[in-house]
């Protein structure tokens, strides 16, 4: 049987592929097992100090399987508190940096779930569709969690309530993504960020995360406090060590990602 998800090692940093192609990669029970299990390789994997998340075929992921989705409302909830908010969770938590190269439509919690990614690039075919309402539901997977924060509310509202898809470059000059790139140069752009990403001081790139993360609930007082702690916690690794000293010998930083 085909694996739901591919996972490619590189030097440094490995490619995580979203594998139903025929189906939109869209998500089932065995595509979030096996997506987690990847994610959690990623993580224990002390050589890999990046992800990239990717779909296979001519989208990157029509949310979930409507197919498999079932008729009991409760075991809809289940989905959501066992398989899509611990993975929207994971991508957040995980301390190394997530790349999202969006190589076509990305509906429903597919959209989402490219938001939740640190940096979020997307061919210029690539669409944004919070398709939730179309079939009765609401957005999930974070999304009425992101979309405000990240387009303003006037627009994730009629996002959401419209269901009317974005393309990327709409996508980018709203803030919603980082960068909205030629469909032919996606994935060598996103591999080239992937790869210079993992050569970089590691733990410090997953305190930024951790930063980020925080500030939105945080005010301003509290985030200072935290800033204060992370930075403490940068300034004890090797890595700010070895940024200094390349800085004042005027020589490139070799950084090994080590805590
Ligand atoms: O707890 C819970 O589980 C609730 C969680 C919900 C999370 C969600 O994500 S809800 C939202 C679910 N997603 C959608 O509603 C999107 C449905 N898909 C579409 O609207 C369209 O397929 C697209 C706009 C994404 C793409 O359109 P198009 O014209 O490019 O492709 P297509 O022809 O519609 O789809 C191609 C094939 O993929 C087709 O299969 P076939 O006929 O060739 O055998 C289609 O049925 C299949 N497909 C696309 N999306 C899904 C899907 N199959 C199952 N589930 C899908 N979501």
């Amino acid at each position: 049987m085909t694996s739901p998800v591919l996972v490619e090692p590189h030097e440094g940093w490995r490619r995580i592929t979203l594998n139903r192609p025929d189906k939109l990669n869209a998500f089932t029970v065995e595509l979030h097992e096996a997506l987690a299990a990847a994610l959690d390789e990623a993580a224990a994997d002390e050589s890999c100090r990046a992800v990239l998340l990717t779909g296979s075929g001519r989208a990157f992921c029509a949310g979930q399987d409507l197919e498999a989705i079932g008729d009991d409302p409760a075991g809809v909830k289940t989905l959501l508190t066992d398989h899509y908010n611990p993975l929207v969770r994971r991508i957040r938590a995980l301390g190394k940096p997530v790349v999202c190269a969006v190589n076509g439509v990305a509906a429903g919690a597919g959209a989402n779930v490219a938001l939740a990614c640190d940096i979020v690039l997307a061919g210029r075919r690539a669409k944004f569709i919070q398709a939730f309402a179309k079939i009765g539901l609401v957005p999930d997977s974070g999304g009425t969690w992101f979309l405000p924060r990240l387009v303003g509310e006037a627009r994730a509202r009629a996002l959401a309530l419209t269901g009317e898809p974005v393309s990327a470059e709409q996508a980018e000059s709203w803030g919603m993504i980082w960068r909205a790139v030629d469909d032919d140069t996606l994935m060598a752009e996103a591999e080239r960020l992937t790869a210079h990403l993992a050569t970089q001081p590691t733990v410090a790139l997953g305190l930024i995360k951790q930063a980020f993360g925080a500030s939105a609930a945080n005010t301003l007082d509290a985030q200072l406090d935290l800033e204060a702690e992370l930075q403490l916690a940068a300034c004890r690794t090797p890595d700010f060590a070895e940024g200094v000293a390349a800085f004042t010998a005027k020589r490139r930083a070799v950084f090994t990602g080590r805590p």
